[in-house]
């Protein structure tokens, strides 16, 4: 049975690489998994058709055979559980991966979440100037924690797990507020994932997606 993961017919982001699939497609060319991509248009995700599968109508969703599984963290995890590649065979190191993957979209990503709202859809707002700063903030002080706990590792525990593909993917939201280069560290670890060939794969075919349908306008 042929995997099938849904994409954006069209990335708000041109095919960047920062729209969900990235994750699901990078985890499944780690572990080797051919995948078929459904691509879906914003109308037809909010379909009755789509919403069988993700009640929120989004991407991305993950199918074999009669398991249809969305929200990215938990498709990334059975990737990581069904196939050899992302999570170590030590129940504790295995465990402790689990839990980075954990870190990286409930205490890493919102403040991350939180900065691109205030930039994309609350620039207009009286408060906004205010705000701003404290939005920063609060990404800074996630990124030195994590960025002290790094160290100067190549991996956040042991060798490259789904902890890290998840981390950066996160960290990769980041770039383009330019947040990211200020610290050196980080930056070399989000460098080191992009690297990975699975990540080049993945992202290629994000791409390619993309640019065969340039965004209208
Ligand atoms: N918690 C869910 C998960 O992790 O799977 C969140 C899924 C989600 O946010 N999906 C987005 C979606 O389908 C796409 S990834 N949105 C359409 C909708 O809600 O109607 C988020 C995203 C979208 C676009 C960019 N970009 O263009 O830069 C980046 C990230």
């Amino acid at each position: 049975m042929t995997i099938t993961i849904t994409a954006f017919e069209r990335s708000p982001d041109g095919g960047k690489g920062l729209a969900r699939d990235m994750r699901v497609r990078w985890a499944l060319e780690e572990v080797g998994q051919p995948y078929a991509v459904r691509l879906v248009s914003f109308a037809a995700l909010k379909q009755p058709a789509h919403l069988a599968l993700h009640p929120f109508g989004q991407i991305p969703t993950y199918e074999d055979g009669d398991l249809g599984l969305f929200e990215t963290g938990a498709i990334v995890l059975h990737i990581a559980e069904r196939h050899a590649g992302l999570l170590p065979d030590d129940a504790e190191a295995r465990a402790r991966a689990i839990t980075w993957m954990f870190a990286a979209l409930n205490t890493v990503e919102p403040p991350i979440l939180e900065l691109a709202t205030a930039r994309i859809h609350e620039a207009d707002k009286p408060w906004a100037t205010q705000r701003m700063p404290l939005v920063i903030d609060r990404v800074r002080h996630r990124l030195a924690s994590l960025s002290h706990r790094l160290d100067d590792a190549d991996w956040l525990d042991g060798a490259f797990s789904a902890g890290d593909l998840m981390m950066i993917s996160v960290l990769l939201r980041l770039r383009a507020s330019g947040l990211l280069d200020d610290d050196p560290n980080l930056s070399a670890y989000v460098a080191r994932g992009e690297a990975r060939p699975a990540y080049r794969r993945a992202f290629e075919a994000h791409l390619a997606v993309n640019a065969a349908r340039p965004a209208a306008g």
